[in-house]
């Protein structure tokens, strides 16, 4: 009798999962729709090293209840302001002809958007690109005309080539070889993504972009789809490493675009970094000497993220504390 209760159980189980595999034609792989679960918020995720102190000043933030458009913006400050990180804002890495040029972009929950790209002699490209978005009807500026802008708005112009890099480009320039390098000492872009308590989403995306780049060189990290993607009801993503892989796939967009279709943010990132590795395959290119990481957040406060090479990690912080976390990945 006991037997055959649970057989009827079983059975009755088992007829109900096929009945939902069969209404969604694959079973669903995640649990985004999943009601039982306590949404993770807030939360905020950052690539590399840089991204635990960056989430620091945007837990600040999150902690009081505040918008993740302030605290992504805030964060990514951080390192922005720092001339000892040589990839991002002041004592970035100058382009090829000794020029600090920057990129940036910042989302928010409503699909705002904003940028700037090659910027010149601005320390906070991300509150360039947060002024875009706020106070014109445009959504990038670059070159002259975002410092024109800049300027305009009271940011004030400085010289952001530091007597490190310059050192270190005048050291470059003697054999000019350009050939990114994955992983150069251990840090690189920041990207932030966001869930705030009122469980919005946001984002922000900050560079000096790949060191000695040719002059008006840009990667993925300003443009909105490839270095960051927020969509309020679905999620976010952001991108490190190389650019023009990260462009080549409308990189976050499509991760989000995958967590849209039930996919995990762990999934959802694997699966993007897999048609970046397929692309190199079939153009002949060594998958080794590419470097590609994508970090993605979901509406629930779920996390994951993958890359192409080791090496990759980023910090995450909840109410559970911040931490970093090592980015699993491809080539092993
Ligand atoms: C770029 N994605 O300019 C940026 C730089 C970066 O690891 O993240 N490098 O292509």
């Amino acid at each position: 009798m006991n037997n055959r209760r649970n057989f009827i159980k079983t059975a009755a189980v088992a007829s109900v999962a096929v009945a939902l595999q069969s209404f969604t034609g694959k079973p669903k792989e995640e649990s985004i729709n999943d009601l039982t679960k306590k949404i993770n918020k807030p939360i905020v995720l950052s690539t590399w090293n840089f991204g635990l102190q960056a989430n620091e000043a945007a837990w600040e933030i999150l902690k009081n209840k505040g918008r993740a458009l302030d605290a992504v913006e805030a964060g990514v400050k951080i390192p922005e302001g720092d001339p000892k990180e040589r990839s991002v804002g002041y004592g970035g890495r100058p382009d090829r002809d000794g020029h600090v040029t920057l990129d940036a972009c910042i989302m928010d929950e409503q699909a705002n958007i904003g940028a700037v790209a090659c910027l010149e002699n601005i320390k906070h490209p991300i509150s360039v690109a947060r002024a875009v978005m706020e106070k014109t009807p445009h959504v990038m500026l670059v070159g002259e005309g975002a410092l024109q802008f800049a300027v305009a708005q009271g940011f004030k112009e400085e010289n952001l080539l530091t007597e490190e890099s310059e050192k270190e480009w005048k050291e470059w320039l003697k054999t000019s070889q350009y050939k990114p390098i994955a992983n150069i000492e251990n840090h690189d872009t920041i990207g932030m993504i966001a869930l705030d308590a009122d469980g919005n989403l946001s984002g922000a995306c900050t560079t000096s972009g790949m060191a000695f780049k040719m002059r008006g060189r840009l990667g993925d990290s300003p443009i909105i789809g490839a270095g960051l993607f927020v969509d309020n009801e679905i999620g976010a993503a952001t991108a490190t490493g190389h650019g023009e892989e990260v462009i080549r796939i409308s990189g976050c967009h499509l991760v989000v675009e995958l967590m849209r279709q039930g996919k995990s943010p762990q999934k959802a990132c694997e699966e993007a970094v897999s048609r970046i590795i397929k692309l190199t395959k079939n153009r002949n290119k060594d998958l080794k000497d590419i470097q590609v990481g994508f970090i993605a957040l979901n509406k629930k406060g779920e996390y994951g993220s993958y890359c192409i090479q080791g090496g990759f990690n980023y910090a995450v912080y909840d109410d559970t504390g911040n931490r970093l976390i090592d980015a699993n990945y491809f080539l092993k």
